[in-house]
Order: C-alpha cells, then structure tokens, then sequence
C-alpha cells in the first residue's frame, strides 16, 4: 500500500510539472484586412543578370494577403505586462534570413537580444546587407559570391527596423529584436500565438510595414486561451 502511495504521490507530482507548461495562458488570434486591396506591380529584378534568369520579377511584399483577406508578416508583440525583474535567455538557434532570387526570406522576422542572426546566400552574387536598426549597432555587410552565411547578434532590445540590400535597392525586409519570447510574426493564414504567458494582463501590440500599429489589453489565466484579433486598412483621407 506504502508503494501504491508514493507511486501516487510521484504521478501526482509529475502531472503537475506538465500541467505548469501545457496550462499557461496564450494569446492567439488573426490579422484581416479590410481596406481596398491595392494593385500592388511586381518589382523587376532585370538589373540583375542571375535574378532575372530565374524570374523577372519579384512580388511586392508592402501587403501580404491570404484567403479572406488575412494578412501576412504582421508582428504582434508582448510590450507591457511581463513579470518586473525576468529575464529569458536567448535561444541558440539561429534565426535565418536567406537571398533567394534578389528577395529576402522571410520578409519580416522577430528575433530575441542575442539570438544569431543567419544571413545565407543562396544567390551566390553580390549582395550587401544594411542593417538600419537605431538602438543597436548597423551593420553593413558585403556578401560576394563566396560568402554563403554569415552570423550577427543584436544587443539591445529594439522595434521594428529596415534591412536592404545596396546592390539591389528593391531588396527590403524587416526584425525586431526583442528582449523575451513572446511575439509572434503572421503566415498568410494571419494567424498568430503567443504561448507560455504567465497568468496576467498584457499589452499587445500589432505591427505592419505599411499599416502601422494597434495595441489592445488581454488579460489571460493560467490555464486560458484568448483571442485577439486585429483588423488593419489604409488610413481614410
Ligand atoms: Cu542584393
């Protein structure tokens, strides 16, 4: 009987510890688009020879829409609410931005203070990447043809800046580097979660290129799934 008890006591224990993980509070939801669907031209790469062999342009990525007009590379964010005095560690997987036919992938990325920065060629052509970031150091790094990655770090928690290309002045993409994991960049599905939040009340806030910001209050408990969703258009003149 004395067995059959510990053994308890031990499950007991352990479905606690799952349950501290697979219970914490998310925040999920779906960027959507409501304005007038611009015609957005595709951007020629025919300046560059090897770009234009494989195809002559590149889409603009100013607005990236899905099914239902749900809207990719909208970043949303954690920006208030988070236990005072916390601190997470940077993951040491690298976050990868790759040059594919002279356009960055992704277009818009989130990484965490520390967390490398892989920039891959893929090209094998001369690109040059400019980092214009205002709290943390810019960077300009040329990549010849020999130079299949490169690795960077951000030090300091920082909003949405540009990265370009000198070369090739359609190339454009977009980071924040933040200082915890929660934030979340939309597929075209605009789909976003932020997962593991400890019980509270937060301020998210919703970036896009073109569209701008929204914040909106969540308050989530422990074991809570809420949804925010956020709906972007062109300011009305
Ligand atoms: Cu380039």
């Amino acid at each position: 009987m004395r067995g059959s008890f510990v053994g308890r006591a031990a499950l007991g224990a352990a479905i606690c510890v799952v349950g501290q993980a697979a219970f914490a509070g998310t925040i999920t939801g779906t960027a959507v688009y409501t304005g007038t669907v611009p015609n957005l031209k595709p951007l020629s790469v025919s300046a560059e020879p090897v770009c234009a062999k494989r195809h002559a342009t590149v889409p603009n990525e100013a607005l990236v829409l899905g099914a239902g007009n749900s809207m990719a590379n909208v970043v949303v964010k954690v920006v208030s609410g988070l236990p005072a005095g916390k601190t997470w560690p940077a993951p040491t997987q690298p976050v990868p931005m790759d040059q594919v036919g002279c356009q960055y992938v992704p277009h818009v990325m989130g990484i965490m203070v520390g967390q490398p920065f892989k920039v891959l060629n893929s090209d094998g052509i001369l690109h040059n990447v400019h980092a214009l970031p205002k709290l943390n150091r810019p960077f300009n790094m040329a990549m010849p043809p020999t130079r299949k990655d490169a690795t960077e770090t951000f030090t300091k928690a920082e909003g949405m800046f540009v990265i370009k290309c000198d070369v090739h002045p359609w190339m454009q993409s977009y980071i924040g580097v933040f200082s915890h994991p929660f934030f979340a960049v939309t597929s075209a599905d605009g789909k976003f979660t932020i997962a593991n939040l400890p019980a509270g009340t937060y301020e998210i806030e919703a970036w896009h290129e073109k569209l701008g910001t929204q914040k909106s209050t969540v308050t989530v408990g422990a074991s809570d799934t809420k949804t925010q969703s956020f709906k972007f258009a062109p300011p009305t003149k």
